[in-house]
This record gives structure tokens, C-alpha cells and sequence, in this order.
């Protein structure tokens, strides 16, 4: 596995964003200091899912910025994809990780018994969330707060990623939690200027002494 820099986690998601696509929203948000790209699309079919993948994992490649698919890992592998992200109620990491090889597994936690579990089953890294209420998934589990992120990042010895309404105004606050970085939908994809807010969150996490 290559050496994984989680501090900007972008997610694509077409629905949130005037009509941008999934490339269009990557290429941008990558200017802007995104360090890895996420391919997240519910509704696409697995065909046009793979041929997205595809394009989004030349367009990350050529900027060297990680490329994960969301949910399934056959579109992971057959677009080569540099790993994939799994929830609670996908494959699990111990058996994905069979078919997967040494490419990047992340797995959502919501509490310190799933994150422990996906550590123990060979998670690389977790996304711990949802920290904040957010619109951007229906099925959400109950926010757990910053108190519930920095209990999850002081239980596990994997790299923490932060989900769920992160945003300029609660970044700092997150980031001294100890997690590897942060996850935002809303906050880049919703932006009008998708490359400035990536920007201005990366301004903020460089900033930041833990990544000084
Ligand atoms: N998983 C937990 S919260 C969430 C996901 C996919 C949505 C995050 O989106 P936003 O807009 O950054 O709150
Ligand atoms: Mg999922």
C-alpha cells in the first residue's frame, strides 16, 4: 500500500452539486489540495459505475492524489482503483481483503466497537462519523460528537478520517481530535467554487500544528 495522506477527503456526489459531474467535481477539488477522492454513487448502474471509475482514476493518477470507490469493491478492482471504502453493511474487511491484496481498505465506524472490530479485521484506515448532523446521508447514524470522534481516535492505532458535517466553521475543533484528516461532501461539492472551499479547508488543516 502506497503511503495514504488522508488529510482532504473528498467525496463526489453528483446530487449536491448544480450538476457537476463526478469528474468535473474531482478535477476541481483536486486543484484545490484535495488528497484523496472518493467515487460515491448510489445510483448508478454497475456499468456506468465502472466507466466513472475509470476516468476518475486517471484523473486522480495524474495528480498522484489516492483514488477510493465507495461501497464496491468490484468496481474498486476493475477500475484499479488504489483501494475502496466499505460501511457496516458491506463486505467485510477480513474478506474483502482476500480479493483486495495489499490495495486500501477503509471501513466506517460509528462507535469504538465497530472501529475496533475493522482494525482488527485489517481496515487501513476508518471513517469515523457522522461528528456533526448532516444532509448529505439519509441513513445516518446519530451524530456522536467530538467527544465520540476522540474516544474512537484514542482506541485504534489505524489512521482516523472525520465524516459528517464538517465544515471552515468546526474544522479546528475536529482537527484536535488527533484524526489523519477529514471527509466533507457538502462543504467542497455544494460550494460554488468547489477548488476555492478544497482551499480553504486545506489552508486550515496545513495550518494546523499536527501537520506542521
Ligand atoms: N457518512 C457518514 S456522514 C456522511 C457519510 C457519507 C456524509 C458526509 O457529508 P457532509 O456533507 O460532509 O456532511
Ligand atoms: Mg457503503
Amino acid at each position: 500500500m502506497a503511503s495514504l495522506d488522508l488529510r482532504l477527503y473528498v467525496i463526489t456526489d453528483r446530487k449536491i452539486s448544480g450538476g457537476r459531474s463526478h469528474e468535473e467535481i474531482a478535477a476541481a477539488a483536486i486543484e484545490g489540495g484535495a488528497t484523496v477522492v472518493q467515487f460515491r454513487d448510489k445510483e448508478l448502474s454497475g456499468r456506468k459505475q465502472v466507466e466513472t471509475a475509470l476516468r476518475l482514476r486517471d484523473i486522480a493518477r495524474a495528480s498522484g492524489v489516492t483514488f477510493i470507490v465507495n461501497d464496491r469493491v468490484d468496481v474498486a478492482l476493475l477500475s484499479d482503483a488504489d483501494g475502496v471504502h466499505l460501511g457496516q453493511d458491506d463486505i467485510p474487511a477480513s474478506m474483502a481483503r482476500k480479493i483486495m491484496g495489499n490495495k486500501i481498505i477503509g471501513v466506517s465506524a460509528s462507535t469504538v466497537e465497530e472501529a475496533l472490530l475493522a482494525q482488527q479485521q485489517g481496515a487501513d484506515y476508518l471513517g469515523v462519523g457522522p461528528v456533526f448532523p448532516t444532509g448529505s446521508k439519509a441513513d445516518a447514524a446519530p451524530p456522536i460528537g467530538l467527544t465520540g470522534l476522540a474516544e474512537i481516535v484514542r482506541s485504534v492505532d489505524i489512521p482516523v478520517v472525520a465524516i459528517g458535517g464538517i465544515s471552515q466553521e468546526n474544522l479546528v475543533d475536529v482537527l484536535e481530535t488527533g484524526v489523519s484528516g477529514v471527509a466533507v461532501i457538502s462543504a467542497v461539492v455544494a460550494a460554488s467554487d468547489i477548488t476555492q472551499a478544497a482551499r480553504n479547508l486545506r489552508a486550515v488543516i496545513d495550518a494546523h500544528s499536527s501537520y506542521g
